[in-house]
């Protein structure tokens, strides 16, 4: 750990009033009379900003002037949350904020809740990115962010009356952005398309058909306490050409501005999808455009104003990861960008690229590794086409010459005749591959990247996630953030999680495991409120919080959970379990599903029909509710999160590749029910098997399964209680009477059910009386719950970025 410095107090609160008041006059042109909440929410930001700005240049210039290696994060999702109050604290100013807002005539929480969060980011990964870049500042690396502005990020989502989900664009510029900097000054031409001519001294040269202009929006990435501010640069397009006057004077007005629209398409939408293959040549161009742009983005800002520069010194300034595939094509780009703008041979450059990547693939599902069309990639790049020809006939050489079978050499072809493979392409291309669990890494040698691993390896290693503790603890977590700081005596955990391991002994003190429970429902009153102001909806606080939030996936399960209500409701209602041996449960899902993800999109309306029936049946009553919460995002997590007793971690063992939600849960002294997945794994070693909720299949089980022909309809014959949960579904219990309206569902269920929801009915079932009669017990359950929060400080960003540091990038913090 590097030693971290307090942060300067830089102001009163009464000197950052009037920064604020004068922000209001001299940009915002209103008086402190006239302001409003956003007003002030906007003065604010951009006074925090100033503060941050001398830590930003100086950061910067080390990064270019020191001695160390920096790392730029390629990726197509930052889904940063909102960022006022983590500017707050990151900055040192958090109490000067609330005193000077109140004495504008402001209630701080109406400043903050101005803001609209963005959304530029699916899921998991896009927030792991955020987690990531948040680290590297904390700790003092010098660190990119590079990636995309999307006009529009992941949708926003409703629900109609019949419970189905509906999507409306998420247009989350339409008010002033504070934070973003455009930075016309620093842009970058990205082309496309047009034909590759050979020159009479055998070198290529591409001519493109048409080029856009990327302009950079700088976002400042305040570390905590390290007096460091990094750069998330995210780019966004814009056309060369302005309207067609032509066009325009002969009244074609949508002629006149087809150019801008091309241009601009590319940084509109972020694309929904999220472990699903999609084949679109707008998703190429979106990669292709931001990869471009911040490789020569770095070379311009590691050799200021150098016509020829000497990029065989390129590694040692920066070293990048590609988040997944979907920045792979930086790899062709670099290549390209040596040899044919730089005059660089083959061979030399090849040698700086595989020492420029590293690649981090986030998925075991084969079918979402990324896979391009030839003729695609062709016609839309035609010099990385032949590039990443030559990259593949290197390859096979390699490979024979190292004795690989001529049957394996084909199946591990980066360039197959008609289809670019990208993970095979980033595996061969870049120095270490690691993926994101120690199961999933082992997985990815033993099945996904077999081959790969059989010749390479020494490239395999293992980075497990994390999140970041001050987004996901301190600010989401106030009280618990100072029960903890009461229990160890510091504050330093924030930026050393793992000092967590100081509560273990409090797990023994009965009342400080009264104050912990304390804490959980003074959060779940909290929430009650929330819900009610942002949902309209009445909680029961004294039930037990029952959460599963994430993307609304097949292998995800939120089937098994669903199925698992209604067989509860089922026996409720029928008064096969007596009043008293009810535990009172408030079921909480959160979930968006890809827009063309048909089974997702219906088992969300299931959801919201469930949780109708139920909460109209008065025979339930107080004992069972469940809400399908809308539009899932940071803001809901950090309130949600806290206010949980018990998350659902419940994937089919073998497909989540981490979870980072299972982490957040865990640091927040929630409970997990889940199977041996992705980081549960690590998450049950460290809390304890005691303290941990396991059922389901392992990973061998399943595969045992698959090998001996599944068949779910068994699983259906030969539990009542799956039986009558099904009936229930196809009966038209939750559809007013209509037995067709789930039956492609049921029909999955029962004829396919490719990740075995069925199979793990019963063992979940089962772990349910074990997860009540620990409920029942409040100081017992609570004590494990400590335990948790205990032994979860492994699980933070800060530890995974040393990791990162130690076993890939090789670099360290700034001096
Ligand atoms: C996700 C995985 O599904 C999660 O298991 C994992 O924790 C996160 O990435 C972060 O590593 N993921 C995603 O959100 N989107 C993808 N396209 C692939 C993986």
């Amino acid at each position: 750990m590097t030693e971290i410095t307090a942060p300067k107090s830089p102001v009163t609160a009464e000197q950052f009033a009037d920064e604020i008041r004068e922000q209001l006059k001299y940009t915002q042109n209103v008086t402190a009379e006239q302001a409003t909440a956003a007003d002030v929410y906007v003065a604010v930001s951009k006074a925090v900003r100033n503060h941050l700005a001398d830590s930003w240049f100086k950061t910067q210039a080390d990064t270019v002037n020191g001695n160390t290696k920096a790392v730029g994060y390629l990726s197509a999702e930052f889904l940063m949350g909102k960022q006022l109050e983590n500017a707050l604290l990151n900055a040192g100013l958090t109490d000067q904020f609330d005193k000077a807002v109140e004495a504008l005539g402001f209630k701080p929480k109406d400043i903050v809740d101005a803001e609209y969060e963005p959304g530029l980011g699916n899921g998991g990964l896009g927030r792991l990115a955020a987690c990531f870049i948040d680290s590297l500042a904390s700790l003092g690396v010098p660190a990119f962010g590079y990636g995309i502005q999307y006009k529009y990020g992941i949708f926003k989502q409703k629900f109609d009356e019949n419970g189905k989900q509906v999507e409306t664009p998420d247009y989350w510029l339409a008010n002033e952005e504070p934070w973003g900097h455009t930075d016309y000054n620093r842009d970058q031409k990205v082309s496309f398309g047009g034909k590759v001519v050979e020159n009479a001294d055998g070198t290529k040269t591409w001519e493109p058909a048409w080029s856009v202009r990327a302009v950079p929006v700088d976002y400042m990435v305040p570390g905590y306490k390290s007096q460091r501010v990094n750069t998330l640069r995210l780019w966004t397009a814009k056309s060369y050409d302005e309207f067609d006057l032509l066009a325009f004077n002969r009244s074609e007005y949508m002629d006149a501005v087809a150019p801008q629209v091309k241009a601009e398409n590319i940084s509109k939408i972020l694309y929904p999808e999220d472990s699903t293959k999609v084949g679109k040549e707008l998703r190429l161009e979106q990669q292709y455009f931001f990869v471009s742009a911040s490789l020569h983005d770095a070379i311009r800002v590691f050799y200021p104003g150098q016509d020829k520069p000497d990029l065989t010194t390129f590694p040692n300034k920066i070293v990048f990861q590609l988040n997944d595939t979907h920045p792979v094509i930086g790899i062709p780009e670099l290549m390209r960008i040596l040899i044919d703008e730089y005059g660089y041979d083959w061979d030399t450059a090849w040698s700086i690229t595989t020492k420029t990547f590293n690649y981090t693939c986030h998925t075991l599902l084969p079918e979402a590794l990324e896979v391009w069309p030839a003729s695609l990639i062709g016609e839309l790049l035609p010099r990385h086409l032949e590039i990443i020809e030559k990259i593949n006939a290197q390859f096979e050489a390699e490979l024979k010459a190292k004795g690989v079978a001529a049957d394996t050499i084909k199946d591990m072809a980066i360039y197959t005749g008609d289809a670019v493979r990208m993970a095979y392409l980033a595996t061969y291309g870049g120095s270490h591959v690691n993926g994101v669990a120690e199961l999933h890494s082992q997985l990815l040698k033993d099945v996904t990247l077999k081959n790969f691993s059989d010749v390479y390896p020494d490239k395999f290693t293992n980075v497990t996630n994390g999140v970041t503790p001050r987004r996901f603890v301190k600010l989401a977590n106030p009280r618990l953030s100072d029960l903890i700081t009461e229990g160890l005596g510091t504050d330093k955990w924030v930026s050393d999680l793992e000092l967590l391991k100081g509560l273990e002994p409090l797990a023994a003190d009965d009342e400080f495991v009264k104050k912990f429970a304390a804490v959980k429902k003074a959060n779940k009153h909290a929430f009650v409120g929330f819900a009610k102001d942002h949902y309209g909806i009445d909680i029961d606080e004294n039930t037990l919080f029952n959460t599963m939030v994430k993307r609304l996936h097949e292998y995800k399960r939120q089937s098994l959970k669903i199925l698992a209500v209604i067989s509860t409701y089922a026996d409720i209602k029928s008064g096969k379990v007596k009043a008293e041996d009810i535990t009172p449960r408030t079921v909480f899902f959160g979930a968006k599903a890809a827009p063309g993800y048909y089974l997702a999109k219906m088992t969300i309306e299931l959801i919201n029909n469930v949780s109708r029936v139920i909460s109209s049946d008065s025979a339930v009553k107080g004992k069972l509710a469940v809400h399908m919460l809308p539009n899932y995002n940071v803001e809901m997590a950090q309130n949600l999160i806290p206010a949980t007793d018990l998350d659902e971690q419940i994937s089919q063992a073998g497909k989540e590749a981490s979870g980072t939600g299972n982490m957040k849960f865990a640091l927040n002294g929630a409970m997990t029910v889940g199977t041996l997945d992705g980081a549960n794994v690590e998450i049950r070693e460290r809390v304890g098997a005691d303290n941990f909720f396991l059922f389901g299949m392992t990973v061998d089980e399943v595969e045992a399964q698959y090998a001996n022909g599944y068949d779910p309809a068994k699983y259906y014959e030969a539990d009542p209680r799956l039986k009558q949960a099904i009936d229930l579904v196809a009966d038209g219990t939750f559809s007013n009477g209509d037995r067709n309206a789930y039956s492609p569902l049921v029909a999955d269920w029962l004829t396919k059910d490719w990740f075995m929801t069925l199979a793990d009915f019963s063992a979940y079932m089962g772990i349910q009386s074990e997860i009540e009669a620990l409920y029942a017990d409040e100081l017992e359950w609570n004590r494990k719950a400590v335990l948790n929060v205990a032994n979860s400080g492994y699980f933070s960003s800060d530890r995974s970025m040393e990791d990162y540091l130690e076993r890939i990038w090789h670099t360290a913090p700034l001096a």
